[in-house]
């Protein structure tokens, strides 16, 4: 499935950074070696979102366990094609980062009494 979805990618040939993000059962983004996770990228960027997700105690109709929504920090709008679903298990995703500036990622589903502290902050460079 990964392969067939690249292939298909008309700029295959630019390499993506790749960023490896746990959504876990226990409603905390993590990133291996990152006590705090953050992400930062360039503007424009191609960065491929590899997502392990682990259900927590609740999830929506449609089976998704977890959400990343990437809000501007300055007005909490959402980032266009930055709103993402996860299914359990590993999943990707090819993005676009957007303009510079600081960023949340923030859960969109509603996964524990804790969901609300599921964020992570995103910072992206010029
Ligand atoms: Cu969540």
């Amino acid at each position: 499935m990964t392969v067939l979805f690249l292939a298909l990618l008309p700029y295959a040939d630019a390499q993506p950074r790749v960023i490896e993000l746990t959504a876990d059962h226990d409603s905390r983004y993590k990133m291996a070696g990152q006590r705090t996770p953050e992400i930062t990228v360039r503007a424009g960027e191609q960065v491929l979102l590899r997502v392990t997700a682990r259900k927590g105690k609740s999830w929506n109709r449609d089976g998704s366990i977890h959400g990343f929504a990437l809000l501007r920090a300055k007005d909490r709008s959402k980032v266009e094609g930055w709103d993402l679903l996860f299914k359990p298990g590993t999943q990707e995703f090819l993005l676009t980062a957007p303009e510079p500036g600081e960023y949340e990622a923030v859960c969109t589903v509603i996964c524990s009494e804790d969901h609300e502290g599921m964020h992570l902050k995103v910072t992206v460079l010029p």
